[in-house]
C-alpha cells in the first residue's frame, strides 16, 4: 500500500482559541502549530490565515507572511492555501492566495448549508472560475466534497475541462448540513471516484479519528487538526495540532502503513518534486 499523506488542517477560519487556546491566529503561532504537525508526520498544511484577534482573512499579503514563516520551520512541507476562506467572502476575496502560485490550493464543489443561516456558497460558475484559475496558474485543487453531488459536480467539470487529472479528493464528512460521518458514508464516497484518484478524508468532530482508520485501512490519506476537530479524545483538548497528528501516526503504524513525507507525498498526488 502507498504511505500515508496525513494533512493538517491547523487553523481553520471558525475554530477559536474559545474552543481550544492553542488554536493559531498570529503569524508565530500558525508557525507552531505548522511544525508541531510537521514533526509529528504532516506533510500537508491546509492553510486557513487569520488577524491577529482572530478574524479570517483571505489577504495575500497575510498569507505571504503566514507561508513564509511556515517553510522556515517545516522544510519541503507542501502548503495547501484554503480558497474557501469564510462564509460570506466573494469569489475574488478568496481567490487571493492563489496569486503565491503555491502548489496546493482548495477547490469547493458545491454550495451547502454551514449552521444556523449560514450557507457556504459555491455555485457551478465559481467552480468553473476557481478551476480555470488553477489550471491556469498551475495549481494542484483538492477537491473539497461535502456530499456526494459535490463528487458528481467535480466529475462533471472534469469531463469539461476545468478540473485536470489526476483528481485529488477531499472528503469532509459530519459537517451539519453535508453528508454524514457514518462508516456507510464514507464507503459511498470513496466507491464514487475514479479510478487513478487519491482521496483524504476529514471527519468533523468525534468522525476524525474513526475516519482517519478507515482511510488508513482503505489506501486512503488522512486530514486532522483544529478546523475539524479539537479533541484528542472525548473531553481532552489536544494540546497541538502535533497530538492530533501523533495519533493518526499511531493508528497508521499499527495497521502497518507507513507515513509519508513531504517529497512522499509529492510522488503520490503527481506533484513536481522540489
Ligand atoms: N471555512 C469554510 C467556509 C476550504 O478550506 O476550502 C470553508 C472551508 C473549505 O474551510
Ligand atoms: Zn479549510
Amino acid at each position: 500500500m502507498e504511505k500515508l499523506i496525513i494533512t493538517a488542517a491547523i487553523c481553520g477560519a471558525e475554530v477559536l482559541k474559545e474552543h481550544n487556546p492553542a488554536v493559531p491566529y498570529t503569524v508565530a503561532e500558525c508557525a507552531r502549530e505548522a511544525k508541531s504537525a510537521y514533526d509529528a508526520g504532516a506533510s500537508i498544511i491546509h492553510l486557513h490565515v487569520r488577524r491577529d484577534d482572530g478574524t479570517p482573512t483571505q489577504d495575500k499579503a497575510r498569507f505571504r507572511e503566514v507561508i513564509e514563516a511556515i517553510r522556515v520551520a517545516c522544510p519541503g512541507v507542501i502548503i495547501q492555501p484554503s480558497t474557501g476562506g469564510a462564509v460570506g467572502m466573494t469569489d475574488d476575496e478568496r481567490l487571493q492566495p492563489t496569486g503565491l502560485r503555491p502548489e496546493m490550493a482548495t477547490l469547493d464543489c458545491g454550495t451547502l448549508n454551514f449552521g444556523g443561516d449560514e450557507v457556504f456558497m459555491n455555485t457551478e460558475n465559481t467552480i468553473k472560475y476557481f478551476g480555470r484559475r488553477m489550471i491556469e496558474l498551475g495549481i494542484k485543487p483538492e477537491l473539497e466534497c461535502f456530499d456526494k453531488s459535490m463528487i458528481d459536480m467535480a466529475l462533471r467539470l472534469h469531463r469539461k475541462g476545468f478540473i485536470a487529472a489526476p483528481m485529488h479528493f477531499d472528503f469532509v464528512m459530519g459537517v451539519n448540513g453535508g453528508i454524514g460521518g457514518e462508516l456507510r458514508d464514507f464507503l459511498f464516497l470513496r466507491g464514487s471516484i475514479p479510478a487513478g484518484a487519491t482521496y483524504t478524508v476529514a471527519g468533523i468532530g468525534r468522525h476524525e479519528f474513526p475516519l482517519a482508520a478507515a482511510a488508513i485501512i482503505d489506501g486512503g490519506h488522512a486530514r486532522v487538526g483544529f478546523e475539524d476537530n479539537v479533541f484528542l479524545s472525548k473531553g481532552v483538548l489536544a494540546r497541538s495540532n502535533g497530538e492530533l497528528v501523533e495519533k493518526v501516526a499511531r493508528l497508521a503504524a499499527e495497521f502497518g502503513r507507513e507515513v509519508a513525507r513531504p517529497d512522499e507525498a509529492r510522488a503520490i498526488l503527481g506533484l513536481p518534486l522540489l
